[in-house]
């Protein structure tokens, strides 16, 4: 899609400022390529320089993680903090251990979550962190030394009121733990808000552990309302078959959907009678297998190392993923087999072509700042109960996001029907949570 000369001009300024990051650079122009009737309507945000100052991360922290492995080798790691705009709250935003995380991945994280915060209505900016750290075959003692390096560095950075780290790809419960655990010693304070995405027994909240996949899946369910539509009975496919996917999974069920696939890097399974949630939980969450052992038990599903997971015939396809993780053959391959509706539990998963093939193919497309909200709503929700110094249970705390998800997705698509694109998911999630985000930079002026 072509830009405006004003959004282009902002837009050439960011590539060149932020050379080789292509991901940033694929984030901030899906956002700007909302915004031409934004800026024509309100051209104050142009005047008050608003596009680039939301563009250009408050703090950029970066830092040397070294750890000892279990044969006392030393290994030297990247650690990230981007802290990208606080208008709104205190940063907040999760932490991703992988390989491939270099400051392009953690600025796009950066920057999508200034919206999603945003359009969760709650009180929170925006921010990103992580490691190059690869987590996988380290022993539960590797981890944790690696968490307890990482957060020596952190802690100096963080606050319950300053900035709250949560997990992403590679950090769960587990690392969530250690990092609270080093916070506490090095500070000497049980100061509980400065970390989400912890255990209960910590003061963790009830359902963020499902939070991010469920909402994924509330989403959805109010896209097919619409339509007089349900999950009940309809073929879904999940990639990934980490936090977000296995949770997916589980409400898909609930509501009577049947998952046919799943993934993970090394391929993808599928069976056609459904996907067994329980198993799945045992063999990711408790054991930490792979997706193939699935097979080993469950003699009518198949693993597939050499394959695309798209290629499933499905109406419903949850990317739960990575980013970049649906391009255009896989978008082509969903629509030729009756894909009716994508929803993005993972941030950023479909590329930029294959996003404009679903629209123009008339396939219903959520995009993951609003559809995977959840998650981050829910740590919000955690930030409250330690503010108040309180546990609710697991059935209030679903219901408050239930509620949030309904009220997110009645919000992207009422702002798409205002400014004039009816059913455009991408326009009403960009234009609603830039608003917010824009009027609260206004109101505390040029800092
Ligand atoms: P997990 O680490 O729990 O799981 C990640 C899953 O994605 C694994 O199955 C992993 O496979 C797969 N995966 C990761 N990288 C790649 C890759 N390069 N190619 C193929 N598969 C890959 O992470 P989460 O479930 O927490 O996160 C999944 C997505 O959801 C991410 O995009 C994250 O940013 C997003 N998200 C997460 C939230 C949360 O609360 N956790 C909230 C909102 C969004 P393998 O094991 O083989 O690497
Ligand atoms: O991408 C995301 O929204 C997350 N990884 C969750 C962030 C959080 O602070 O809970």
């Amino acid at each position: 899609m072509e830009l405006s000369s004003t959004l282009q001009e902002e837009f050439d300024i960011v590539v060149r400022r932020n050379p080789g990051e292509a991901e940033f650079h694929q984030a901030v122009r899906e956002v700007l390529e909302s915004l031409a009737p934004v800026i024509d309507k309100h051209p104050e945000y142009v005047e008050s320089g608003i596009i680039p100052r939301v563009c250009e991360p408050n703090r950029q922290i970066i830092f040397k993680v070294n750890w000892q492995d279990d044969r006392g080798r030393v290994h030297t790691n990247r650690g990230f903090r981007v802290q990208f705009n606080s208008a709104l709250g205190p940063y907040k935003g999760g932490l991703r251990f992988h390989p491939s995380v270099y400051l392009g991945i953690i600025k796009f994280l950066g920057f999508e979550q200034i919206f999603k915060n945003a359009l969760t209505g709650m009180p929170i900016g925006g921010g990103k962190g992580g490691s190059d750290f690869d987590p996988k075959g380290r022993s539960d003692n590797e981890i944790m030394r690696f968490c307890q390096s990482f957060m020596t560095e952190l802690s100096g950075h963080i606050g319950a009121d300053v900035d709250v780290p949560a997990g992403d790809i590679g950090v769960g419960g587990r690392e969530i733990g250690y990092l609270f655990g080093q916070y506490k010693k090095l500070t000497g304070r049980y100061e509980s808000g400065v970390l989400t995405g912890k255990a209960i027994g910590i003061g963790g909240s009830r359902a963020r552990t499902e939070a991010t996949g469920y909402g994924t899946v509330y989403f959805a369910n109010e896209m097919l309302k619409l339509s007089g539509e349900s999950f009940d009975g309809k073929k879904v496919v999940v990639s990934g078959s980490g936090n977000v996917a296995t949770y997916a999974v589980e409400k898909v069920n609930q509501l009577g959907g049947t998952v046919v696939a799943m993934s993970d890097s090394a391929g993808y399974i599928v069976d056609e009678s459904g996907l067994d949630f329980e198993q799945i939980r045992e063999l990711k969450e408790v054991r930490r297998g792979r997706i193939s052992e699935y097979v080993d038990a469950n003699p009518s599903a198949r693993f597939i190392a050499d394959g695309s997971i798209w290629d499933v015939p499905c109406a419903i396809a949850l990317p739960c993923a990575t980013q970049n993780e649906l391009n255009i053959g896989g978008a082509r391959a969903l629509i030729k087999n009756g894909c009716t509706l994508v929803a993005e539990g993972a941030n950023m998963p479909s590329t930029p072509d294959a996003i404009r093939a679903f629209t123009s193919n008339g396939v219903r497309f959520a995009p993951g700042k609003a559809a995977n909200a959840g998650g981050v709503a829910t740590s919000a929700l955690e930030m409250q109960q330690n503010a108040s110094r309180d546990s609710w249970s697991f059935d209030h705390t679903e219901a408050r996001l239930h509620e949030i998800m309904v009220g997110i997705h009645a919000r992207c698509y009422e702002t798409a029907e205002e400014y004039g694109t009816p059913g455009d998911y991408v326009m009403g999630a960009n234009i609603a949570s830039f608003l917010r985000v824009a009027d609260a930079m206004m109101a505390l002026g040029v800092i």
